[in-house]
């Protein structure tokens, strides 16, 4: 029984000599975003660098840059590229010169709920983009939200889509928005989105379009009059690592960040579900005038961006188009 108690008490010695997460090193790894803390985001980010301080003891810290500080989405994405920086939260739309794959996500009215979007995006469809973001030195850790996207103007409501005829509006760098927008009778510039604020603000543009929660977050409330639920496109957000950085780290970490980054995702996703509705009323008590689409002039919407689809399949390529539909198909049977 002694030489037990001896036994045992040397082996907790060892246990305890060994020094602690040995498989992580200390790392500060920055994670730059175009939109601001208060964005659900900022839930995300919190929640996985809890789950990371758990699986690290504390040695993998996120430091996130937002507004833009770090640069747009594009820049940001190119910085890690080249192994200059860590990580960002980017839309897929501006990188579609990167991956032409991602357009497929900017297809007019492609997801009809959150709940589609999910499937596809956190299945089988999702890994094999990220293949294709793998292939180019971006590693995507998750699909985390951007969501549902709706119109705000300082023009006039918009009930129909012919309200929208020589609208200035502002579209992601990125060609199927600008064909959906031409193609509904809008005058369509693509522009970065730090720069929405201040053209919306000077009138340089009449419009833009987001989910309501940034339209909350980044204030686009205070220089625009009207918003108008369209629904128009479903984007997610990336949470893309650099290649070339992840590959100088260790199994253990690298699986870590896989996990906490979905943690995240979760939380962010959830956090944005409530937060849509306290958006829309917010932005309507500071003076917003909102309106939606009767069920017939969103199918009119709908139908008449369906040309989109066809014009920009073979640049998307016309396997992963027809992929995502089957997978929608089995979805909604
Ligand atoms: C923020 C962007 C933004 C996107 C856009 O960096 O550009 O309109 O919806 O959220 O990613």
């Amino acid at each position: 029984r002694k030489l037990l108690l001896a036994t045992t008490a040397a082996i907790s010695t060892i246990a305890m000599s060994a020094p602690a997460f040995a498989d992580f090193q200390d790392r500060t790894i920055r994670v730059s975003n175009g939109i601001n803390q208060d964005h659900p985001v900022g839930n995300g980010i919190e929640a996985m660098q809890k789950c990371l301080d758990e699986k690290s003891g504390g040695k993998l810290k996120l430091q996130a840059f937002w507004g833009g500080a770090l640069g747009g989405d594009l820049q940001a994405t190119q910085a890690l590229r080249s192994g200059v920086q860590e990580a960002v939260v980017t839309s897929s739309s501006p990188l579609v010169g990167i991956v032409p794959a991602l357009g497929v996500f900017d297809l007019p009215f492609l997801f009809a709920n959150a709940q589609e979007a999910y499937t596809v995006l956190d299945g089988e469809f999702g890994d094999m983009i990220n293949e294709k973001l793998d292939a180019v030195g971006l590693v995507n850790l998750a699909y985390w939200e951007n969501g549902f996207r709706n119109l705000s103007n300082s023009v006039r409501p918009v009930t129909k889509w012919e309200d929208m005829e020589g609208m200035k509006v502002r579209v992601m760098q990125n060609n199927i928005f600008l064909d959906t927008f031409q193609n509904l009778g809008a005058n369509a510039t693509p522009m970065a989105f730090g720069e929405v604020f201040s053209a919306l603000e000077t009138k340089t543009i009449d419009a833009q379009e987001n989910p309501y929660v940034t339209i909350d977050t980044s204030k686009f409330f205070e220089v625009q009059k009207y918003v108008t639920e369209t629904n128009h496109a479903y984007t997610p957000f990336l949470f893309l690592f650099s290649k070339a950085i992840f590959n100088t780290y260790s199994p253990e970490e690298q699986s870590a960040l896989r996990d906490c980054a979905v943690v995240g995702r979760d939380v962010e996703r959830k956090v944005i579900g409530e937060l849509n509705k306290e958006s829309l009323k917010k932005i309507e008590d500071e003076g917003i005038k909102f309106n939606t689409l009767s069920p017939e002039e969103h199918k009119r919407m709908l139908e008449k961006s369906q040309v989109v689809y066809e014009k920009h399949k073979d640049e998307i390529g016309a396997d992963v188009v027809d992929k995502v539909q089957s997978i929608l198909a089995d979805i909604r049977k």
